[in-house]
């Protein structure tokens, strides 16, 4: 039985994961195990005068305590930097060292300075407190723009100014001469907020240590286990054959679990001292502190317009906060993808960006769903909406006159990007139309008439998905005895459920019914090359390499029965597993021809570029005056994701995009005190998630022109519903504030803030 994309069925990982089945780092046991705890930074940035750790040791239940002495004695000096680029000012970016543990100075609330392997995590706790340490507290500084002003407190010394590097981006002096000869320029500055992911389950990781081998199994909560296995090799100073790392389920990611932590070199470094299994699970506050966050971008814009409401120039001056280290690849996110994606999903001739990556004493930034794509689409499109405020413009119209028409793609933007076919004119027609946007006024007037404000708000977007940092994804497909097909990939979901769609994309391509087909994520005792999931590459890249798998393992199948009855491949016919010879009528299965000596497998593999999915959004609001409280009455997405393997996995990943980036429109924020640098946020009652009942009426439809570049004609779709759900929010908020005279505002809306702001501008502080 073929499996139907509009035909919901239940996901095949469900049966395990809701029935509490599920096999999470912390779930597994290891024999004569201990316990990982680790004393933190509690200050922002300050010299370690004195570290003594020969009470703690000596406690009870304590079997080791260890420092940066020892991970440095280890060879554990460098977390790796995916991407080494040269700025614009001619430097290279600046790679501060980073060991497992603060290595004399601390740079940030929540870092590493010492860990106690114990018998229990109490035992481990108490010992915590007989470490004693002795800070010289040094100045700090947790704001990315006045890190880089002159004379701010200096956290690194290869980084002069604060500044990890420069880039940019397009042609400085057009742009000049376009805003010099605009009709209207206008000018925003927005603040992309810093955001802490957040998953359910918390980071964790554990390892074990075989002296026979001198080889390390690592478990941990990962995106995929070939990006880690490089990471942790290089930062733990050991040979990549030397480590094998283990994920089966992770609850959640959301882009900070692509990047090596110090805790895994932690683990590493304790299970080969003390020989023992070592497990470390972190509290939901120590997460919070010390998990990678996301976003915290400061980004001025100017859009430049003609007489006739045409875009004539955009200009970027940008400030990524990166924390106090660079991860992986968090400066590329920040910076690579607003470059791709700087001309939006508009015509616009004249562009030109500065990027300033900043660094600071606060948890290190990586990316985070969307990884710059929702921060350069946040200030494009506020700047479109404040344009059409300004010009007495309808913002669809505005848009309409700006819009990429489908017949001009591919469309090769002026920073050299390659938009592949889509049709965003068409989906925002259908999204005008799914939202009612004529209605508008009417319903507008209606809440006016009851004292309440409304707003409605639009974004148009296009992203670039991941392209991949190895150089292709290969699969390995086999047959078993019982005829039950097993796909190997290196890519590995935390939720987007990949078991069920990999495994439709294998049964269609070979005829097969859905429940006969296993998909096995991570694979760690396999040798595939493979990029991690991530950047919504997954079922664009290893996801159509599972397509040609299948199909290249039905030719083998049908070359195999071809020798069986002594015939030519050609005169074989294949059907559901069933290879029939066209002339003697003779048949057999996959199933009988796995059972042969060599068994009946193959491997496929393709190197898959980026694919552009793009969309429009529209969401509406409506604000109490008295409490600054404010609805969500209705959103509406429109996303062109190519072919949609299972629309209700589409479905299930553009609503959760839409609730990750409602958490940062309405309340999620990280705060660090400027005065104290320490986190505000610090646990879920400072730290606004958002909640079931924020979105309570969503419809989420596709407008697909599928990719050329891969074999299933899709394009991802992960992170589209954070891209479009920031600004087309923000956009109804500033709508429905705007006839105040509300000055554009910032995320988060907070009821507080909102009301204060309402206040502020009608002057009447109530
Ligand atoms: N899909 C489909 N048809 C398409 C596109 C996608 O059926 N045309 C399906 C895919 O087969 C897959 C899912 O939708 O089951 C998402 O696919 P894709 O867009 O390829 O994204 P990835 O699988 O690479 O997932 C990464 C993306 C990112 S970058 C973040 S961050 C994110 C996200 O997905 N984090 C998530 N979604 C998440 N969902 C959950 N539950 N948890 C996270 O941490």
């Amino acid at each position: 039985m073929h499996s139907d994309a509009h035909a919901p069925f239940k996901r095949k990982e469900d049966r395990r994961l809701v029935t509490g089945h599920g096999l999470y780092t912390a779930d597994r046991k290891f024999a004569g195990q201990l316990h990982a705890v680790f004393l933190r930074s509690d200050r922002a940035h300050a010299d370690i005068v004195a570290l003594n750790i020969e009470a703690a040791r000596n406690m009870r239940g304590v079997h080791g305590v260890f420092t940066a002495a020892d991970s440095l004695r280890a060879g554990m000096n460098q977390l790796l930097h995916m991407l080494t680029l040269k700025g614009s000012d001619g430097e290279t970016m600046r790679l501060p060292p980073r060991s497992a543990f603060a290595d004399g100075r601390v740079r940030f609330v929540g870092e590493p300075v010492a860990m106690v392997v114990a018998d229990s995590i109490l035992a481990g706790l108490d010992a915590l407190e007989a470490i004693e340490v002795e800070y010289k507290d040094l100045p700090h500084v947790v704001d990315a723009e006045k890190a880089l002003v002159s004379g701010a407190p200096q956290i690194h010394e290869c980084a002069p100014g604060n500044m990890a590097w420069v880039a940019e981006a397009g042609d400085a002096a057009a742009v000049d001469a376009a805003i010099a000869s605009a009709a209207t320029v206008i000018k925003l500055r927005v603040d992309s907020t810093r955001v802490i992911p957040n998953p359910m389950e918390p980071r964790t990781c554990a390892a074990t240590y075989d002296a026979a081998r001198d080889h390390y199994e690592v478990y941990s909560t990962t995106q995929g286990v070939n990006m880690m296995k490089k990471q942790i090799s290089v930062a733990a100073g050991v040979r990549e054959d030397q480590l094998t790392i283990h994920a089966q389920d992770v609850g959640g990611s959301f882009g900070n679990r692509s990047a090596q932590y110090p805790e895994h070199c932690a683990v590493m470094l304790a299970a080969k001292a003390l020989g023992r299994p070592i497990c470390w699970t972190g509290t939901r506050s120590e997460c919070l502190a010390s998990d990678y966050h996301g976003r915290s971008n400061l980004i001025e814009g100017q859009l430049a317009l003609d007489a006739n409401g045409k875009f004539t120039a955009i200009r970027l001056d940008w400030i990524a906060d990166m924390g106090a280290f660079l991860t992986s690849a968090g400066t590329s996110s920040h910076t690579r993808n607003p470059v791709v994606l700087l001309t939006g999903v508009y015509k616009i001739p004249a562009l030109h960006g500065r990027w300033r990556v900043a660094f600071t004493n606060t948890s290190p930034i990586a990316a985070y769903r969307g990884a710059g794509r929702p921060d350069v689409n946040y200030i494009i499109e506020r700047l479109g909406a404040e344009a059409a405020a300004r010009l007495g413009l309808d913002p669809a119209d505005l848009r309409r006159r700006n819009l990429i028409a489908a017949a001009d793609f591919p469309y090769k933007t002026p920073t050299g990007s390659v938009y592949e076919a889509t049709d965003v004119p068409g989906s925002l027609e259908k999204a005008v139309a799914l939202a009612d946007w004529a209605g508008f006024s009417k319903r507008r007037a209606a809440s006016e008439a009851s004292g309440r404000l409304r707003g409605i708000g639009m974004a148009t977007f296009v992203e670039n998905t991941g392209a991949g940092i190895f150089p292709k994804d290969q699969i390995d497909i086999e047959v078993d005895a019982q005829g039950v097909v097993h796909a190997y990939t290196v890519a590995h979901a935390q939720g987007q459920g990949h078991e069920t769609t990999f495994a439709q994309i294998v049964a269609d391509a070979m005829g097969l019914d859905i429940e006969t087909v296993f998909l096995h994520e991570g694979a760690p005792d396999r040798t595939l090359i493979g990029n991690h999931t991530g950047g919504s590459r997954s079922l664009v890249g290893a996801g159509s390499v599972c397509k040609l798998a299948g199909l290249k393992l039905v030719e083998v199948a049908r070359s195999a029965a071809a020798v069986q009855f002594d015939t030519e491949p050609s005169q074989i016919d294949y059907r559901a597993g069933t290879l029939t010879d066209r002339a003697s009528g003779k048949a057999t299965t996959l199933t009988e021809l796995a059972n042969r000596p060599e068994g009946l497998k193959t491997q496929a593999e393709a190197t898959i570029g980026s694919t552009f999915p793009t969309g429009c959004h529209i969401a509406e609001v409506e604000i109490d005056i008295e409490t600054g409280a404010t609805e969500l009455l209705s959103y509406v997405a429109v996303d062109d994701c190519g072919y949609a393997v299972n629309h209700t996995i589409v479905e299930g990943q553009v609503h959760g995009g839409i609730v990750q980036g409602l958490g940062q429109v309405f309340g999620e924020k990280a705060i660090y005190d400027e005065q104290t640098g320490q986190l505000m946020t610090g646990s879920f009652m400072d730290y606004t998630m958002p909640r079931a009942g924020l979105l309570k009426h969503a419809v989420i439809e596709e407008n697909c022109v599928p990719s050329k570049i891969n074999s299933l004609g899709a394009k991802g779709v992960g992170e589209s519903g954070c891209t479009g759900s920031l600004s087309a929010v923000s956009n109804a908020m500033a709508d429905a504030l705007r006839p105040l005279g509300v000055p554009p505002m910032d995320m988060p809306f907070t009821p507080s803030r909102v009301w204060h702001a309402i206040n502020a501008a009608s002057g009447s502080a109530r």
